[in-house]
């Protein structure tokens, strides 16, 4: 492992990152200490480090590679665009093409009526969007006290103020402090927190929670109901069967908002364009980034139903944006990518072929004695560590989790871990072969595991 180098090159990095560069989510004495491992190239589902290893990426850079690593069309169409119109600002009634084109694109692939688009520079922004968007939209219908979001715990929706207090990440609450006016109701994961409850009954107890938020909250006071169809960054919690109908029907009761926010599962990654196509949803608005440019470029932005643009267009001047909202360069690599999605047929490849093959093997591993569940839809997938399969009791205070990504990354494999749960969501083009490789990979490092754990 890099942290053990004994490459000058990697050293020199290294000693800069120590000196200079602040990480994301990063223990910075941690990082000091151990060193990053430096990432130099890349190439379809590959990755390289500075020692010349080549790694499996398992995640998708973070959930973001859709097209895979590599594909010059992106760079080209950046370059053009670069060349041709770097950057012009979309605010005072000015526009660009890219950015007009990608708009209409966008909505050609989104669920029916739902076809204006707000650009932002991240997922995190996007959801900055929604809330000021939400609370301005019941302004405008004259009511004005709707300014509640109702969100879930273990919910990742980024990490800006708005971001990270409509999540329920509670180190993030922590540190800094919330928004006032978001309350969070329980997550569906039934494998860490359904108890003695069939899934079933777990799913639908959990929807419940929404309602009884609601009536606790008043729904005259509600503004908004925000989750990820399926949690990522949590763990790839995956709603049992019986949740998402039961949403739908309360949602269907009160006079809230519903928005989906797709930054992982949007543009495929589920097997349809979006995770709401994948259940059924339909949501008012929708968060998106990651998979929009599959992270070439940043970008995200707020995709707006008729419905709210409607009220919206009634209420004078919107007053948000970023300098970099509609971005030429990141619309015009936004639109080479979902070419790219659309005329290979990627999206359709996943559903039909890899992600069916993919979930197939993904659940053999399921016997493994380190193993309590298997789960995953699409290109996602999860693997929860327990000691005990019957009770899906863990090993307390082991790091079983730690220990595998550790494997994982010393034996050619990116596999995250959150907690105790590993997770995968690898590039939407990953091959059968691929696929075969990494749940070997995957499997030889539970061995692993498991031994040290019972050292
Ligand atoms: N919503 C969801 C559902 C996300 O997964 C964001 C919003 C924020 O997007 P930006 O572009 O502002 O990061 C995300 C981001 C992880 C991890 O550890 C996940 C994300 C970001 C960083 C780390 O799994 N998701």
């Amino acid at each position: 492992m890099s942290s053990s180098s004994n490459n000058p090159q990697t050293l020199k990095w290294q000693a800069m990152s120590r000196d200079h560069h602040l990480a994301p989510f990063t223990d910075y004495q941690q990082l000091s200490d151990k060193g990053p491992r430096i990432i130099v190239r890349a190439d379809g589902v590959y990755l390289w480090d500075s020692e010349g290893e080549k790694i499996l990426d398992g995640m998708a850079g973070l959930w973001c590679v859709a097209i895979g690593y590599g594909r010059d069309e992106l760079a080209d169409a950046a370059s053009k665009q670069m060349k041709e119109l770097p950057f012009y600002n979309t605010f005072f009634n000015t526009a660009h093409p890219p950015v007009l084109e990608l708009a209409k694109t966008i909505a050609e692939l989104t669920p029916e009526g739902m076809n204006h688009v707000f650009f932002t520079g991240s997922g995190s922004e996007g959801n900055d969007t929604m809330l000021r968007m939400v609370r301005h939209y019941w302004a405008i219908k004259g009511q004005p006290d709707k300014k509640v979001i109702i969100s879930r715990i273990n919910g990742y929706h980024g990490s800006t103020f708005a971001g990270s207090s409509l999540g329920g990440m509670q180190g993030m609450h922590d540190q800094g402090g919330v928004v006032p006016g978001i309350v969070h109701i329980p997550q569906p994961y039934w494998f860490g927190e359904g108890g003695d409850k069939t899934p079933e009954a777990f799913g639908i107890w959990a929807a419940e929670q929404l309602e009884a938020k609601i009536l606790e909250v008043g729904e005259a006071n509600v503004a908004a109901f925000i989750a990820e169809p399926i949690q990522g960054a949590g763990g790839v919690i995956i709603p049992p069967d019986s949740y998402w109908p039961k949403i739908r029907e309360i949602l269907a009761k009160y006079d809230i908002l519903f928005v989906a926010d797709e930054v992982i599962c949007g543009f495929g990654r589920t097997g349809e364009w979006f995770g709401s196509d994948y259940y059924g949803n339909q949501p008012d608005l929708m968060t998106i980034a990651k998979g929009l440019t599959s992270g070439y470029i940043p970008m995200g932005g707020l995709i707006v139903s008729d419905k709210v643009f409607d009220v919206l267009k009634t209420g004078g001047d919107f007053n948000h944006g970023f300098t970099y909202s509609g971005h030429p360069v990141a619309a015009a690599v936004a639109l080479e990518n979902i070419r790219i999605l659309r005329d290979e047929k990627i999206i359709e490849r996943v559903r039909e072929e890899t992600a069916p093959y993919l979930q197939k093997r993904l659940r053999e591993l399921a016997d493994h004695p380190l193993v309590g569940e298997v789960r995953g839809v699409g290109m996602l997938g999860a693997i929860e560590l327990v000691q005990n399969k019957q009770s899906r009791e863990r090993y307390v205070g082991k790091g079983a989790g730690m220990i595998c990504r550790g494997h994982c990354f010393a034996n050619g494999l990116i596999m995250r871990a959150v907690g105790d749960t590993m997770i995968i969501a690898p590039p939407l083009v990953i091959s059968k072969t691929e696929i075969d490789e990494l749940i070997d990979k995957a499997r030889l490092c539970l061995d692993l595991t498991l031994q040290d754990l019972q050292k």
